[in-house]
């Protein structure tokens, strides 16, 4: 009982943590979008993307995915611009 009940918990937690984690991917490539959208604000949010993610104390290859989930979103805001332009 008490093992299940730790389970629980822990998948409580890893669910929590997971959520959180989406939370943060998507928010990386809405600001990615936003730059693809609107170069002139993208320099900016850009900027402090950067600033942001080298103060962020946590693994490279988690700031690498990080950069890889805003360049997403760069480009797709910027294919949106690019087909509504036509
Ligand atoms: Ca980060």
């Amino acid at each position: 009982m008490v093992t299940a009940m730790t389970k629980q918990s822990k998948d409580k937690a890893s669910a929590k943590t997971f959520y959180r984690c989406l939370k943060t991917d998507l928010f990386h490539s809405i600001l990615g979008f936003i730059s693809g959208i609107y170069p002139p604000a993208g320099i900016i949010i850009l900027i402090i993307f950067i600033i942001y993610e080298t103060l962020d104390k946590e693994k490279i290859t988690e700031t690498i995915g990080d950069f890889l989930e805003y360049l997403l979103g760069f480009v797709l805001g910027h294919l949106l611009l690019h087909f509504l332009a036509k």
